[in-house]
């Protein structure tokens, strides 16, 4: 092995010493086992496997397993892809499993943007509407950006939450009034509350000009998968996710849409977006699928809600002031603004940091401040209850980072 290679594996090492030490609390990460990493890091990664699987490849696999429901495009570029068929395959039915549905799976997408990315161009056209989530109040960068190809590509108008942090639906139906959207889109990055899918498409189909509706589960697909959060399958037409957040597999995005959307995004992935698809993340995006059918899954998930409430809970009791007033899933929001208006969230974070726990800066609703400094911080117990943690631990590590940020605004006030 030459020097510079070692010197990538001493930063993999480091990185590994850091992922055991800190406390992880970024809502958005976890850690995956073993044998999602052996899926991550196989052979695969040398194979070319443009398009999709051949005809005679889908009806051999369903001789093998009947109940995958089939849609979307068929073919290959190349030659030797009987094995990436087999697995590609697999890995669309083990999720039709997870998600309980006969919707469409494309199991291409690289990452939950590539994903969102697609998905949009699968049904609309350049400067189309989308009604989306304002991103201050939560929404991905993904959802209209204005430094995104999104907000660059299509016509974004936003709903908003209310004045205690909620989703505002009336908002949403007076909107889809207003404009007319193409898509309606419903997801967040930093949403800690229960997103009522069905009122929003009960607002839609009473809409003469039907949009689509789309939705982004990237954070809380675990919970859905679980049955901890309402389904979007049979509501949402088109519905998008990562496979490394809750649902605690390899980094990467999945599609879903109703059958008659298949091939539309099936060519939105390919060629439309991406090139050849990492077949060993398809793997690793298997093996996730296949352990989050377990019932060991299930109580990991059941437990990170649970964790996030006891979290929320003790934070509140020591007088913070948490967006919405709590949590129904696996992350909530506290806003310094009020309780503590001399220090950012960015300053909480790099103090954190320094006191080896991990957690995320973030804007809270009717932010004053910019998204680089902001005035609260996102909090998630997906990773920490991966690795064992229960209410108690999360109780004690709100005591330990209230008692952190004490001293430091102590010290601050005292100049
Ligand atoms: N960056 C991710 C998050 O932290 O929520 C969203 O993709």
């Amino acid at each position: 092995m030459d020097l510079n290679s070692l010197k990538v594996f001493d930063i993999i090492n480091d990185e590994q010493k850091r992922q055991k030490n800190y406390i992880e609390l970024i809502a958005s990460e976890n850690f995956v086992s073993e044998n999602v990493l052996k899926a991550a890091g196989s052979v695969l990664t040398n194979k070319y496997a443009e398009g999709y699987p051949e005809r005679e490849s889908v009806e051999k696999f369903i001789k093998e397993f009947p109940d995958y429901v089939h849609s979307g495009s068929v073919g290959r570029y190349y030659g030797g892809c009987e094995n990436i068929d087999r697995l590609e395959l697999f890995a669309r039915y083990m999720f039709q499993k997870v998600f309980n549905t006969d919707y469409h799976v494309n199991v291409q997408p690289h990452s939950g943007s590539s994903a969102n990315q697609a998905a949009y161009m699968s049904v609309l056209e350049s400067g189309d509407t989308i009604l989306s989530m304002s991103l201050e109040n939560g929404a991905h960068l993904t959802h209209g950006s204005p430094v995104n190809f999104s907000g660059k590509q299509y016509n974004m108008v936003f709903y908003n939450v209310d004045s205690d942090g909620f989703i505002d639906y009336d908002d949403i139906e007076r909107k889809i009034k207003e404009y007319s959207p193409k898509l309606v889109l419903a997801g967040a990055s930093a949403y800690s509350r229960i997103i009522d899918f069905k009122r929003i498409r009960d607002m839609i189909d009473s809409c003469e000009n039907k949009p689509y509706f789309m939705v982004d589960m990237a954070h809380i697909a675990g919970l859905v998968a679980a049955g901890d959060h309402p389904s979007p399958f049979g509501l949402a037409d088109i519905i998008t996710t990562t496979t490394h957040k809750t649902l605690r597999g390899a980094r990467g995005g999945l599609i879903f849409c109703i059958r008659e959307l298949a091939k539309k995004v099936d060519r939105a992935v390919f060629p439309g977006c991406q090139g050849g698809g990492l077949q060993h993340i398809v793997a690793a995006k298997a093996v996730a699928a296949c352990e989050a059918l377990s019932d060991e899954y299930k109580n990991y998930i059941h437990q990170v809600v649970k964790n996030s409430h006891a979290m929320c809970e003790e934070f509140k009791k020591l007088g913070y002031d948490i967006v919405t007033g709590g949590t129904d899933n696996h992350l909530f929001l506290i806003d310094f603004s009020k309780t503590h208006p001399l220090i950012t969230g960015k300053e909480i974070q790099n103090l954190l940091d320094e006191h080896g726990i991990t957690l995320n800066k973030n804007c809270v609703p009717n932010e004053k401040r910019s998204p680089q400094e902001t005035s609260g911080v996102r909090i998630g117990t997906a990773a920490m209850t991966t690795k064992g943690f229960k209410e108690k631990d999360f109780i004690e590590t709100a005591d330990k980072i209230n008692l952190i940020i004490n001293e430091y605004y102590k010290n601050k006030i005292e100049g």
